[in-house]
């Protein structure tokens, strides 16, 4: 029987990284997954996270199973990080997931069997695996406009329209708590505002991807927007990871939060939420949440988490305005000043699919069909190169 199972088609991003390997090109650049690099090309291990393991390998007594909802520690650190005192804690339920990709699809699983009939109003573009995580938890998906025609803007005259005149009260909504991705185009504090009026006045539901805290312009002012949609509605569901913030990629943690109206509400949505994990995957790895509450439990690894995270978001910073730079030295009013205020790890940068085909093909450079490159790849003295091959495919 297994002879009739057609092949998938490989995953849009990270099928890219597998094109990239195989890639004998000596030159080749991957600037597709949304990875962090350093200057040497490495993803390294945070020196807060080495030190915390340190201690774990010392002080763990036990690998016993957690409870469904993960570690309290975890639970509660995640809590403060996201929340600040901003709510009562009684009215949020924080649940230890696998990755902020475990955290989404807990919440779409929550929201198909709890609340439908419902659907999920996604930007356009968004992740390629929102809308692939939320239909294989049966959940409906629709887009709402986003990026403005130019590509190089935020629309929010067209995000507003289609949220008022596309939606039914009680659908859910996704945002992208900051650096969007692939965008890189966050509202501003006034845009917020606006966005936080409309689901409100919509009643729409906010489940609010928070994957990269940090990695704009600092852990609070990333939760901004977040606590401007969260001062106009009773209930919202938050998927954080540690992924990125803390480098543990692998380590698969991240949370689902979500906020109720009242503390019995919460604790109802809670349960289920427990019975969603059960039947998935019964309770989170240790590892990841343990590190984590390690670091942040501990006031001088905190400190020195919050430098590494301030190293990371400012070398992306650096490398973006480089790029910027080195892209108007090749001369040929090669304008590329709209990625300055982007923020995170990616930039839309306009390029056309053909051109982006060009560059994997003739310069072994990868980036998303989409033309979303990874700022967090680039490097600096590859950048004169990058900017070489951007040039001319763009002059091609
Ligand atoms: N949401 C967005 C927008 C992302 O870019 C990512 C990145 O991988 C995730 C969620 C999930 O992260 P992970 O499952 O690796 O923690
Ligand atoms: O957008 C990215 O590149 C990251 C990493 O299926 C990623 O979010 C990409 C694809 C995927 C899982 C993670």
């Amino acid at each position: 029987r297994l002879a009739t199972v057609p092949t998938a088609p490989p995953d849009a991003i990270l099928g890219l990284t597998e094109a990239f390997n195989a890639d004998k090109n000596p030159n080749k650049m991957n600037l597709s997954v949304g990875v962090y690099k350093d200057a040497s090309g490495k993803t390294p291990i945070l020196n807060c996270v080495k030190e915390a393991e340190r201690r774990l390998v010392d002080d763990e007594s036990t690998k016993g199973y957690l409870g469904i909802d993960g570690l309290p520690s975890y639970r509660e650190q995640i809590r403060a990080l996201v929340f600040g005192d901003q709510l009562p804690a009684d009215r949020i339920a924080v649940l230890q997931t696998p990755g902020g990709t475990g955290a989404l699809r807990v919440a779409a699983n929550f929201l198909v069997t709890q609340l439908s009939p419902i659907r999920i109003w996604m930007s356009s573009p968004t992740w390629a695996n929102h809308p692939a995580v939320f239909s294989a938890a049966g959940l409906p998906t629709e887009t709402y406009r986003y990026l403005g025609s130019d590509r190089t803007s935020f629309d929010l005259d067209a995000m507003l329209e289609d949220l008022n005149e596309k939606t039914s009260p009680g659908d859910a909504i996704l945002l992208h708590a900051c650096c969007h991705n692939p965008t890189g185009i966050d509202p501003t504090a006034d845009q917020w505002k606006e966005i936080a009026k409309t689901v409100s006045e919509r009643r729409l539901l906010p489940l609010i991807d928070f994957a990269y805290q940090g990695f704009g312009d600092g852990l609070d002012e990333d939760a901004a927007g977040l606590h401007t949609i969260l001062s106009t509605v009773d209930e919202a569901i938050v998927c954080t990871s540690a992924s990125k913030n803390f480098g543990l990629y692998s380590e698969r943690v991240g949370a689902v939060s979500l906020v109720a109206g009242d503390s019995a509400a919460m604790k109802a949505s809670q349960s289920q939420l427990k019975a969603i994990v059960r039947a998935n995957y019964s309770n989170p790895p240790r590892h990841g949440g343990a590190i984590v509450a390690a670091v942040l439990e501990d006031a001088e690894l905190t400190a020195q988490w919050k430098v590494e995270l301030e190293e990371m978001r400012q070398r992306i910073t650096r490398l973006r305005n480089q790029f910027v730079e080195t892209m108007k030295s090749t001369g040929k009013g090669h304008d590329f000043s709209f990625l300055l205020p982007q923020r995170g790890m990616f930039s839309f940068s306009g390029l056309t699919r053909m051109q982006v085909d060009q560059l994997k093909n003739e310069f072994g450079i990868y980036i998303v069909g989409s033309g979303r490159i990874n700022v967090a790849g680039m490097n600096e003295e590859k950048m004169q190169s990058l900017c070489d091959a951007v040039a001319k495919v763009l002059e091609s």
